[in-house]
């Protein structure tokens, strides 16, 4: 643990304002241990690597302890940022057994230059979260920020990167990004992902060796199938050299949690360019007309949840192409703001409802808890996830939902503590599953205890 006051003169272990004084200590020891050097791996054991959207949520934590740190770890990522813009969904530590992951760097064949040499990457990418980190660990200590000009070495990066997701990633042409994988949703297994993948052949089980299943019980993760087809789609567009023109992307939706996300993300692009002296006119009319893309290509009224949208689908009429399963994606739009009255009531009413039970189950799952599919234990079916509760516990807030925001608060506080911070709890009974120690369960605990229960 280390021992050396933090960039605030601190202690990097200091006692947190309220009664979570305790958990605040573990957390910052969990965060501080999985650090390897420029970012924070997720897991030091499944997940030995810097992730994407794991770093935006741990920047949102470490800046607690230390904000310089935290920026760091947002820059080492944008270190990684392609030419066209997309920011990879892992950055692979070359100090790291090339075969402790899979897919590795071999599988992926794709970097860029670096100053120390080349910066291994995979090809995908995962939500975009980080201009809204970077606004947050800015704000942490605005005059140090400005001083070291963090916001105007990322400010350009941040742009890049959503122009990518606007421009070769909008796949249907309606001001929305699409995914390509069901790896670039974060919610890898989600049952929303099962008829797309139902048309993809997957590849040769011989060609490819599971990793995750070393660390992790198999009952709980995406089945050998799954897998399959989730190689076979990566090889595609590895051997299309990455380049979305050119990739047939068998695989194609757009999902209300990743655009939902970037609606945020380009709000606070807006105050990024504002603190740096930029127009942030741009930015916020780009939020707004993503914004108003997603309640009208992904809203239902019928179930009050926004729904992906399979772009391959082959229904004559665009509505079969709206996507059935009811997941907790369809519920993060609401950290987007300014949306219209009515429909924040729905989501409301929806999150309270019998399919995702807030304030009566732990935590809120990550799909339907009345759906077909639904499996407590295994990835992304049904387990509830601390990255997303921390997303609506935020969304709570903004819309005035204080009473649900201050539960929610303590049930994630709480599952964190006692589940040694698991990466994702059965939300029956509440019994961790996956790894302990996790990244940004520990980061998304750090933050909530900052911010009081007020
Ligand atoms: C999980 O995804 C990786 C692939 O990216 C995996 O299953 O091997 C997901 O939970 C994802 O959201 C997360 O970013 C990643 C690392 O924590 O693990």
């Amino acid at each position: 643990m280390p021992r050396t006051p933090n960039d605030r003169g601190k202690p990097w272990i200091a006692a947190a304002p309220d009664s979570w004084g305790r958990l605040h200590r573990v957390a910052a020891w969990v965060l501080l241990g999985n650090w390897a050097g420029g970012s924070t791996v997720p897991s030091r054991t499944l997940y030995p690597h810097q992730w994407s959207w794991d770093s935006a949520f741990i920047a949102i934590g470490l800046r607690h302890l230390s904000p310089r740190r935290a920026g760091r770890e947002l820059e080492t990522l944008f270190a990684a940022q392609w030419a066209d813009g997309r920011v990879p969904h892992i950055v692979f530590n070359d100090s790291v057994p090339a075969d402790a992951y899979f897919p590795g760097p071999d599988f992926w064949q794709a970097g860029v230059p670096g100053e120390a040499g080349l910066i291994n990457t995979s090809g995908i990418i995962q939500p975009p979260v980080h201009a809204l980190a970077a606004w947050e660990v800015h704000r942490t200590d605005p005059n140090d920020s400005l001083d070291r000009g963090f916001l105007h070495r990322l400010y350009p990066r941040l742009a890049a990167w959503h122009d990518y997701l606007l421009g070769p990633r909008d796949l249907g042409g309606s001001g929305l990004a699409s995914i390509v994988h069901p790896w670039e949703s974060g919610m890898d297994n989600s049952p929303c992902w099962d008829s797309p993948l139902a048309r993809i052949a997957p590849a040769d089980p011989g060609s490819y060796e599971r990793r995750d299943l070393t660390h992790s019980d198999a009952a709980d993760r995406p089945t050998d199938l799954d897998y399959g087809r989730y190689v076979r789609l990566c090889t595609d567009y590895r051997d299309h050299d990455y380049d979305d023109a050119r990739t047939e992307h068998a695989f194609a939706v757009e999902d209300p949690c990743l655009n939902g996300l970037l609606a945020a993300s380009e709000y606070a692009l807006a105050d990024i360019a504002a603190a740096i002296g930029k127009d942030p006119g741009f930015h916020r009319a780009r939020a707004q007309a993503i914004t108003a893309a997603l309640l009208e290509r992904l809203y239902d009224p019928e179930s009050g949840l926004f729904r992906c949208r399979d772009l391959r689908a082959d229904g004559a009429d665009g509505s079969d192409a709206l996507i059935g399963e009811g997941s907790v994606a369809g519920l993060v739009p609401l950290i987007v703001a300014d949306l219209p009255e009515p429909v924040v009531r729905s989501l409301l009413d929806t999150l309270r409802g019998d399919n995702f039970a807030l304030g009566r189950v732990h935590m809120v799952p990550s799909y339907d808890l009345t759906g077909s599919a639904f499996d407590p234990a295994r990835y992304w079916r049904g387990p509830s996830w601390f990255n997303v509760g921390w997303l609506l516990h935020r969304g709570l807030r903004s819309y005035g939902a204080t009473l649900d925001a201050k539960r929610l608060r303590e049930d994630l506080l709480e599952a964190a503590g006692r589940t040694g911070f698991a990466e994702y709890v059965d939300p029956h009974t509440g019994d961790g599953r996956g790894i302990r120690s996790f990244s940004w369960t520990a980061a998304t605990a750090l933050d909530l205890i900052a911010e009081g229960a007020d």
